[in-house]
């Protein structure tokens, strides 16, 4: 559960709006896998990962990063029941996938990062604390199933 005023929820939406989605899954995703490079250890069947160009376009990142977006994206519209939303997918990275939560934050921040990239000036610091909560709901979502 996050509590976004219903200014900052409109502020989300309309921002969200105006951004190419799939482009900022695979943008973020890249940037994770570049900036901390030890999160490429669960991507190894993803092929060439071997410098930022090749992260950069590499088909499957791309692939993965709007599948996990549009994931993302869904947490948008249930901000008031995160966890429950995100249930599966947490025993999933959990039990199945092994990822360390601490990297569903890496992600958030990098999304934070691709957005303000995008966005520029309309990006403003209310937007920003706005993101950085849903970001931080949808990180403890996730990890809300791990043991
Ligand atoms: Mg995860 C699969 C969502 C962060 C590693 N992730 C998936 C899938 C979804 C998803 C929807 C597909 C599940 C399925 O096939 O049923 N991931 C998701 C979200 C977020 C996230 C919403 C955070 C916002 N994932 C994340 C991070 C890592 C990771 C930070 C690792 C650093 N995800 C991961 C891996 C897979 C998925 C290794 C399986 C990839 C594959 O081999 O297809």
């Amino acid at each position: 559960m996050v509590h976004l005023t219903d200014a900052e929820k409109a502020l989300v939406t309309g921002l969200w709006g105006k951004v190419d989605v799939p482009v900022i899954g695979a943008e973020s995703l890249a940037r994770m896998l570049i900036v901390y490079p030890w999160t490429q250890r669960f991507f190894e069947h993803f092929g060439d990962l071997s410098s930022a160009s090749a992260v950069m376009s590499n088909a499957q990142v791309k692939a993965h990063g709007k599948k996990v977006i549009h994931s993302f994206a869904d947490g948008l519209k249930h901000l008031d029941n995160l966890k429950g939303t995100f249930s599966t997918l947490s025993e999933l990275h959990c039990d199945k996938l092994h990822v360390d939560p601490e990297n569903f934050r890496l992600l958030g921040n990098m999304i934070i990062i691709v957005l303000s990239h995008h966005l520029g000036k309309e990006f403003t610091p209310c937007a920003q604390a706005a993101f950085q909560k849903v970001v931080a709901g949808v990180a403890n979502a996730l990890a809300h199933k791990y043991h």
